[in-house]
């Protein structure tokens, strides 16, 4: 009866075709932003990984060609050219036929899972075209797609070959089609990222990158050796680290597990779970055995050489991690995901396998390396004093008084208490503030103005978050508390808006200002972020009076450019905002308070590399790198009415 069903289901999904993919792309690469169309390429991408994984690929070529298309090309097998079943060559199914991957598939470790791995089918179903080409039997084999449909004829039922070689490859270019996607420009901040990261979870393969695209061609190469240690180096490649990257390998179960951590002299840590190359954004079983274990054993050592005495409770799981940066790396034959993104590793024997492997490799390493065994306790003891006295700190700035912002005459509240229909709007700056709260719709929208730069997270302390004035105003007006390493008092339920607007000038200050707040939100509130919860409000940059016809309001220097293509100079007047505090209630009110008319920008975490680059970028001190990075973003900023 069960396996009825499921054989129903699969044959219902391949007679569907490739017109459904395009029909409802949303359920094949989850979103058709920025984020979807450059899983376009990561999906391509890993099908040359899978032939590394395999044993017969080494070299990986992604290019982002001029016409805004990309290569990817591998140096494997290439794919499959013989007929299949219905007269169809492999390569052909492979592009056109739903999941047909596991069929030729003998790589022991897919990479897909959950939204990840849907098929380079679904790619060719969401590109304008796509050519492929195949080198292998001494021949290159071409064939072509437009909107997922193949365009040359078969030559006696085999692709047309178009010359000869001795190489072997298969190499894929394809166009993101506009129809389907908001913008099909793909960012090379994020697409080199992800490369990075495949490379150092794949040390014995070399990345080609390739941006073609702006004046000046960018070409980089991806190649780790040192595989996760490197990764380690890289993630820690600003901090002061306490000593050498350990490295852990075996296997149990069939799951291989591999790990690298270091301790840096930082309050916080950062441990990224990867199962098959596929970042785990939720995390999953595969950390949960190894931050079990990882307490359990240190405790263990604790108690041996007497850092912890018999009166002494243990260290919590936090206390010992803090300051820790680890990558957990696993494969798994049969990977499940769960989550609200699919990106949770669910399988219980990761759980298992991971704990059994890294509990016997750590012992087998800190016995013999008795230095960096007692730097780590080190740790844990300077984490355990300072989470006593923080906790302490917490209940008197928390439980005891509870805050009327109010009194102070800074958070302008809304008078309705449904959180579904409730806004706040962080502005920047009291005249600002004083125009937004004149401006708002009091019912609903709440305004919370802010002074001058607010503490950098990043560099400080908890203690030395919490005292500052303008965060607290923060923790307490949205209600949730907020979470540390020590313990997870942040409670999402309990969120007194549904939208959190950040409100700055559209200059470089403003984004100062904007980051700032979104790293704060990212290291003690990041389920806000990941809740879809904050939103960065785009106040126009100009506003056109016309001569004969209606004014408007022009958002960046691009618009202005049309704009002044369509409209002779002379015909009309330019007014150029400097600020906030330059708006009148009205303008303030249209252009950032009016759901009907305002502009702003969900905020979303691409993955924890990028972000934690880009606090890095952000904070660190040299300031041209931080420039560039802001400049780079507000021309990505994607416009969400
Ligand atoms: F390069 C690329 F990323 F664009 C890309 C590479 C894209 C796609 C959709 C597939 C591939 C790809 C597939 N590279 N190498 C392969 N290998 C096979 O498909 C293959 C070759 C030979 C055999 C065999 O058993 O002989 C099996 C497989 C799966």
């Amino acid at each position: 009866m069960a396996k009825k069903e499921i054989y129903d289901a699969a044959s219902i999904a391949v007679l569907e075709g490739l017109e459904a993919v395009r029909k409802r792309p949303g359920m094949y690469i989850g979103s058709t932003s920025r984020k979807g169309l450059n899983h376009l390429i990561y999906e391509i991408v890993d099908n040359a990984v899978d032939e590394h994984l395999a044993g017969f690929c080494s070299l990986i070529k992604v290019v982002l060609e001029r016409d805004g298309s990309c290569t990817v090309t591998d140096n494997g097998r290439g794919i499959p050219v013989d007929m299949h079943e219905k007269g169809v060559p492999a390569a052909r199914l492979v592009f056109t036929t739903l999941h047909a991957g596991g069929k030729f598939d003998n790589s022991a470790y897919k990479t897909s899972g959950g939204l990840h791995g849907v098929g380079s089918s679904v790619v060719n179903a969401l590109s304008a075209w796509m050519d492929v080409r195949i080198s292998r039997d001494g021949y290159i084999h071409h064939d072509r797609y437009e909107a997922g449909n193949p365009v040359l004829e078969l030559e006696d039922g085999m692709l047309p070959r178009i010359g000869r070689t001795k190489e072997t490859g298969s190499c894929i270019q394809f166009l993101p089609d506009e129809e389907i996607f908001e913008k099909i420009r793909f960012s090379a901040t994020e697409v080199k990222s992800r490369l990075h990261e495949t490379a150092y979870l794949n040390p014995a393969l070399t990345i080609h990158f390739e941006d073609l695209r702006g004046e000046e061609p960018e070409i980089i190469e991806y190649h780790e050796p040192e595989g996760i240690v490197g990764y380690i180096k890289d993630l820690n490649q600003n901090t002061q680290v306490l000593h050498d990257p350990v490295y852990l390998k075996g296997e149990s179960e069939g799951i291989v597990v591999e790990a690298a951590f270091q301790f840096v002299n930082e309050f916080r840590e950062n441990v990224l779970g990867f199962c098959n190359n596929i970042y785990n954004a939720e995390g999953g079983t595969h950390l949960t055995g190894f931050k079990t274990v990882f307490t359990s054993v240190m405790n263990t050592y604790a108690r041996e050489i007497g850092v912890l005495k018999d009166k002494d409770q243990n260290f919590t799981g936090t206390d010992i991690r803090n300051g820790m940066t680890a990558v957990i790396s696993i494969k798994h034959p049969e990977p499940r995901f769960e989550g609200q993104t699919k990106t949770k590793l669910d399988n219980p024997d990761a759980s298992r396998a991971t704990a059994k492997v890294i509990g016997e490799q750590m012992v087998l390493f800190f016995d013999r390396n008795l230095d960096t065994l007692k730097t780590v306790l080190s740790c844990a003891e300077k984490s355990a004093k300072i989470r006593k006295a923080e906790e302490k700190a917490k209940t008197n700035l928390l439980v005891k008084p509870k805050y009327s912002f109010d009194s102070n005459g800074k958070l302008a509240n809304c008078e309705k208490k449904d959180p579904a229909l409730c806004e706040i709007f962080i502005v920047e700056g009291d005249s600002a503030g004083g125009s937004a709260k004149t401006a708002r719709d009091r019912s609903y929208q709440a305004i919370l103005p802010i002074r001058g730069k607010i503490l950098n997270v990043e560099k400080a302390s908890i203690d030395k978050v919490l005292a500052n004035a303008e965060i607290k105003t923060m923790i307490n007006a949205f209600g949730c508390g907020f979470s540390e390493g020590y313990g997870n008092d942040f409670d999402i339920t309990k969120l007194r808006y549904d939208k959190i607007v950040i409100m700055a000038d559209a200059d470089v200050d403003g984004a100062h200002i904007s980051t700032l707040l979104l790293t704060l939100f990212y290291r003690f509130m990041p389920e806000l972020i990941y809740e879809g919860h904050v939103y960065i409000a785009m106040p126009p940059l100009y506003k056109v009076m016309p001569n004969k016809g209606a004014e408007e309001y022009l958002y960046d220097d691009k618009a202005l450019e049309k704009y002044r293509k369509t409209h002779k100079s002379g015909s009309f007047t330019l007014q150029r905002y400097k600020g906030l505090g330059e708006m009148d209630a009205d303008q303030l009110w249209e252009t950032t308070l009016n759901p009907e008319t305002r502009r702003m920008k969900r905020v979303e975490i691409e993955d924890a590399r990028l972000a934690s680059n880009v606090t890095e970028i952000l904070m660190g001190s040299d300031v041209p790198p931080r420039k560039a990075f802001i400049y780079d973003h507000a021309a990505d900023a994607e416009l969400d009415v």
